[in-house]
């Protein structure tokens, strides 16, 4: 009986990657591993998380703790936290994360043939009001036996080896892609483990929801504007679409991934590049929903075509269920 077997047979994350990673033979366990550094960095970004809010009540904030050390920001913290444990993690050679300026190369000692690109708490306007926030991440793999560079990193999304997240909401949920389909896992706390809750998930094809900043619509152009006025008022006797926007990136496309629908952060007069950056948002997320059957366009080009030439480079980005992506491809298309 298969709810049963629910509760006795665990499909924990790890088990799932060492199943998955079985069919290739040329995989020393070396991914596994990697993971497993991830995932210990998401569950103690989880944890912290879920003590901000506490820590403010007793005014710990911005106080220094016993240690005599200053309380560090939450987005500071899951920083070192990441980086920490990705270079422990002995199979990392690269990694860029949205809070550094520089990529950091780690010591040959520890070298390994990874790359990580990641975002370690992103939506963090979310944090103080304990809305949901996430982490997210990418993964490349250098070439055998080369002196690890920048351009290792500067590749396409489609090269990328993985890509998930993590989302700290209401439940702890990691949602993952090695290239065969996506995978959502659910934190038990008292287990402190990931459950496989979401087996191969996939968008539905046409969604009812759009999600989009609307304050800047005074600065967008055409194609998005009208797109968005046709979510308003369907001109083919559709209904409407609901609007759900939460602010957090993580939250929005992971409601996207499930219901189905759009999530756009387009170009506008201002920031002529969007504001999410190409490597660890814009990349990771494109690759889930193209591996969970969506598409993802940057108004211009499929998103995983992009070839970014700096490590925190920006690309608009209009991602979800398949025809509704369609339609604003459509809709850039007449423009030119
Ligand atoms: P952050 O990295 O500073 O947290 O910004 C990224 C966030 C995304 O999570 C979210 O999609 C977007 O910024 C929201 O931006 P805006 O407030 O302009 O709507
Ligand atoms: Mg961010």
């Amino acid at each position: 009986h298969s709810a049963d077997a629910h509760r006795t047979d665990l499909m924990t994350i790890t088990r799932f990657v060492l199943n998955e990673q079985s069919k290739h033979p040329e995989s020393r366990g070396d991914f596994s591993i990697l993971l497993s550094h991830i995932v210990l960095g998401c569950k103690f970004v989880c944890t912290a998380v879920n003590k901000a809010g506490l820590a403010k009540l007793l005014g710990l904030a911005g106080e220094t703790n016993v240690q005599g050390e200053d309380q560090k920001k939450l987005d500071v913290l899951s920083n070192e936290v990441f980086i920490k444990a990705l270079v422990s993690s002995g199979r990392t050679c690269i990694l860029v994360s949205e809070e550094d300026e520089e990529a950091t190369f780690v010591e040959r000692a520890k070298r390994g043939k990874y790359c990580v690109v990641f975002d370690p708490l992103d939506g963090s306007s979310n944090i103080d009001c304990g809305v949901s926030i996430g982490t997210i991440f990418g993964i490349y793999m250098i070439k055998d036996g080369h002196e690890p560079t920048l351009d290792d990193v500067l590749q396409p999304g489609k090269n990328m080896l993985a890509a998930g997240y993590c989302m700290y909401g209401s439940s702890c949920t990691l949602v993952l892609s090695t290239g065969s389909g996506v995978n959502g896992f659910t934190l038990d706390p008292s287990l402190g483990e990931f459950i496989l809750t979401h087996p191969d998930i996939k968008i539905p094809k046409k969604g009812k929801i759009y999600s989009v900043n609307e304050g800047n619509a005074k600065n967008w152009d055409g194609p998005t504007s009208k797109y968005v006025q046709n979510c308003k008022y369907p001109t083919d006797g559709s209904s409407p679409k609901s609007l759900r926007y939460i602010g957090s990136m993580v939250a929005d496309v992971h409601r996207t991934l499930l219901y189905g629908g759009i999530f756009l952060y387009p170009a506008d007069k201002k920031s002529p590049n969007g504001k999410l950056r190409v490597l660890y948002e814009v990349f990771p997320m494109s690759f889930l929903m193209e591996q969970a059957g969506g598409q993802s366009f940057t108004g211009k080009q499929r998103a995983l075509d992009l070839v970014p030439t700096k490590i925190h480079e920006r690309a608009p980005i209009f991602l979800g269920s398949y025809d509704d992506v369609e339609e604003i491809k459509k809709l850039y298309a007449a423009e030119e």
